[in-house]
């Protein structure tokens, strides 16, 4: 079973503010770097219909969407926090489930509905009710006999949708679509494949392995060989803990002012927190990382307590940070990032302390 969630940071926004329901809404990626610079990081349906679509530049997208369109800036740790919402209750119905992405996760749910396709609808209306219940927002659920399978049908039922793909019906399912509804083609393997006259996966199934070799080297090869057929049979497991998790950027200018870089680093550190927050995990290491205009890398850590807030990690940043700058007279910084490590399992409770807490 695969769900998605639907237009996940556009969704969130319009449910957080129902007046802006029918208009376009598109949340936007700002750099930083001044004025509209930036791209398009998810729009709702209404501004799909102009063509809207994620990755575009901000200036491309106000020029196409009328004047009424709606449109606001990213709140990463905010949605970070709704998808480790929804991806618990996902766990809560039992299976396997792999955390794909923010928006998405598959799930392993055989042993859950005795291996009945016609239980495993059941089980997705179920899931579709308790997430909207729980959170106001819409998700699109593909069911299917292996992941890549239950991926596409729930893309190919978008929006609020709900899809089952029986293993019989398999390769008719496959055979029309564009071969880059296949998951893991982008639009640089679909252009190749144009190219040659590949068209839809049906195409790409005719293809043999060493053809497909020649192309894309043996890994790639085999995915799409298999993939194509419908046979690509890897079982769903959750994700390895990560080791660590990092943010790091590029300032606006080169810089020895402190206010300046913790200015740039509040950010860098909320985001690395919401990621921390959305893995389930609980940090004992903070560390500062800084590249200099030399091109040195230097990073430096500290312990801190579990479950630390935002404002304390932004001490303990400066803190490494001032004592940084008074070794070094010289040391002007080119690019500035933070790294939590020693994660630890954290379960139940709500991380919702670690943005709020001082
Ligand atoms: P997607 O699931 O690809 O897109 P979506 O949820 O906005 O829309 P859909 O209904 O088609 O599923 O991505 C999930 C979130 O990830 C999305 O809301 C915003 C973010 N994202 C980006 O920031 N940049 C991108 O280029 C993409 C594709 C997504
Ligand atoms: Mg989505
Ligand atoms: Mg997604």
């Amino acid at each position: 079973m695969f769900v998605d969630l639907d237009y996940f940071f556009a969704q969130v926004e319009e449910v957080e503010n129902p007046s802006v329901k029918h208009k376009p809404i598109i949340v936007c990626v700002f750099s930083g770097r001044g004025g509209d610079s930036g791209v398009v990081s998810s729009a709702n349906y209404v501004a799909r219909r102009y063509g809207v679509k994620a990755g575009m530049p901000i200036r491309t997208a106000k020029r196409i969407l009328p004047d009424e369109a709606i449109i606001l800036p990213i709140r990463l740790s905010h949605y970070s926090e709704v998808s480790r919402k929804i991806m618990n209750l996902l766990k809560s119905f039992g299976g396997v489930v792999r955390v794909e992405s923010i928006d998405e996760a598959v799930m392993d749910v055989t042993a859950v509905v005795d291996g009945d396709f016609e239980k495993a609808v059941a089980l997705a209306k179920e899931i579709k009710k308790k997430i909207f219940d729980e959170t106001g927002l819409t998700c699109s659920i593909g069911i299917g006999p292996n992941r890549v399978i239950a991926k596409m049908a729930a893309d190919a039922s978008k929006p609020n949708g709900l899809k089952l793909v029986m293993p019989e019906e398999v390769a008719d399912f496959l055979r029309n679509q564009p071969v880059e509804a296949l998951p893991g083609i982008g639009s640089k393997s679909g252009k190749i494949l144009t190219e040659k006259g590949v068209r839809n996966v049906g195409d790409l199934a005719k293809l043999e392995l060493p053809e497909l070799e020649k192309i894309f080297g043996f890994k790639r090869a085999l995915y799409f060989y298999q993939a194509s057929r419908g046979v690509l049979d890897e079982p769903v497991a959750e994700k390895p803990p990560p080791s660590q998790i990092s943010k790091i950027i590029t300032l606006k200018r080169n810089t020895r002012d402190i206010e300046e870089v913790m200015e740039a680093l509040s950010a860098v550190v909320e985001d690395a927190m919401a990621r921390l927050a959305s893995s389930g995990y609980l940090a004992s290491k903070l560390g500062l990382i800084v590249i200099t205009t030399t091109l040195k890398t230097i990073t430096r850590q500290t312990e801190i307590r579990l479950g630390t807030g935002l404002d304390e990690n932004l001490r303990s940043i400066r803190k490494i940070l001032a004592e940084l700058l008074e070794e070094d007279g010289e040391l002007y910084i080119r690019r500035v990032g933070v790294r939590f490590s020693e994660l630890k399992k954290f379960s139940g409770q709500s991380s919702l302390n670690l943005f709020t807490e001082s």
